[in-house]
């Protein structure tokens, strides 16, 4: 549980002065992966899991982050940032702050504190709640306001350039710009996006294969790096062709034969997914489930055989989903190799739903997950601690 209170508190004990508190949310996308740096789109949900950040001045020049989940504390002068990523959890807060230094504004001293509730590693964008729980803590110590999409912007920045991920915008455009009970399809080439109600009657049910997902390195990188491939050979032929976006399957089927048989199926999964997103926000908003359902099936066989992003525990996950009551739709979510399936499932089934679709994980895999019963929630925020508690 993310507590404004209790982060108050933390931070008034510590630094012995009173913070302003400010709270991002995680995210589950419902469909569109691996599409957002391929200027594609995505329909992501801001969730009920979040970073709370709190804030306050320091005048002898340091920046002094304390982060609660670590339960480690590390400081730095303001005046000389480190250039760069040190594999550390203060990279993120760091490198958000190291942006806005670079975009020109003078980094005074203080003191953050962060604590979040957003599960690590579990493709559920713990990393961008911390980026855009900062952004907003420091863009009002400075007395400056960021537009969401912009602050979005800024903590893709720190993650691309400063902790060394190749990341699209997708997680920190939901975690700053989410709205309550609603999905966003997002078009990630200029950033304009329509809002998808989640109708009352519909629960995310997120279950935690427990399988370790990491953005940085790794499969990630290769995956983009594949996709790169498949359209720069398109390229070559239809120079318009910048991004993935903008080529057809038939581009596929015309120019397949000059790519690796990877870059292909990985361009496949990708081109095939941009309709399916589209198509399936159309589906919400119409309130046809039967439509939304079949293609987030498609959605999880094309990432799971063509993107080659899901792993055992991942497709098991899915399987179990389909005969249970109440399924709506159930793929891999986030950006692959383990992490969290989302489950779309009918209001009144989702709490059996989920005891049973754990059970059934745990008998089969040996390994206990953790199903979360989540709502879409609104975008990152002030907090007034005297006040209100966001959850
Ligand atoms: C991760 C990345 F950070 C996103 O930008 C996106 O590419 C996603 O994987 C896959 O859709 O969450």
């Amino acid at each position: 549980m993310h507590d404004p209170e209790a982060l108050r508190s933390l931070h008034v004990e510590r630094f012995h002065v009173e913070p302003e508190v400010f709270a991002a949310p995680g995210r589950v996308n419902l469909i569109g992966e691996h599409t957002d740096y391929a200027e594609g789109f995505v329909m992501p949900a801001a969730i009920d899991f979040a970073t709370l950040a709190g804030i306050s001045p320091r005048s002898d020049g340091k920046i002094v982050i304390y982060s609660q989940n670590y339960g480690k504390e590390r400081a730095f002068e303001a005046a000389g940032l480190p250039p760069s990523a040190s594999q550390h959890w203060s990279d993120y807060p760091i490198g958000v702050t190291a942006m806005l230094a670079q975009e020109g504004h003078r980094i005074p001293g203080f003191s953050l504190s962060l604590w979040g509730d957003v599960p690590l590693g579990s493709g559920l964008s713990s990393s961008a709640a911390v980026e855009v729980s900062t952004a907003l803590a420091v863009t009002s110590l400075l007395g400056v306001t960021y537009p969401g999409p912009q602050l979005a912007r800024l903590c893709q920045r720190a993650e691309n350039h400063f902790v060394g991920a190749s990341s699209g915008i997708m997680d920190q455009f939901i975690s700053a710009n989410g709205a309550k009970d609603h999905a966003l399809l997002l078009d990630c080439r200029d950033l304009s996006y329509k809002l998808a109600p989640i109708p009352p009657s519909v629960s995310l049910v997120i279950a935690n294969t427990m399988v370790k997902h990491t953005v940085s390195g790794g499969e990630y990188t290769t995956r983009r790096k594949e996709v790169e491939e498949a359209t720069a050979v398109i390229g070559r032929h239809r120079p318009e062709v910048r991004f993935l976006r903008d080529a057809t399957v038939e581009d596929l089927a015309e120019y397949g034969a000059e790519m690796s048989p990877n870059a292909l199926k990985r361009a496949r999964h990708v081109v095939t997914e941009n309709r399916r997103t589209v198509a399936a926000a159309d589906a919400l908003i119409s309130h046809d489930l039967l439509e939304l359902g079949r293609l987030m099936a498609e959605a999880h066989r094309s990432y799971s055989q063509d993107f080659e992003a899901s792993c055992a525990e991942c497709d098991i996950m899915v399987e179990l989903a389909q005969d249970l009551p109440g399924l709506i739709g159930a793929r891999l979510t986030g950006g692959g190799f383990g992490g969290c399936t989302v489950n779309l499932v009918e209001a009144d089934e989702a709490p059996s739903f989920a005891e049973l679709l754990g059970q059934r994980y745990a008998a089969k895999t040996g390994i206990v997950p953790q199903i979360h019963l989540c709502h879409a929630s609104g975008g990152a925020h002030r907090v007034d601690v005297r006040i209100q508690s966001v959850k």
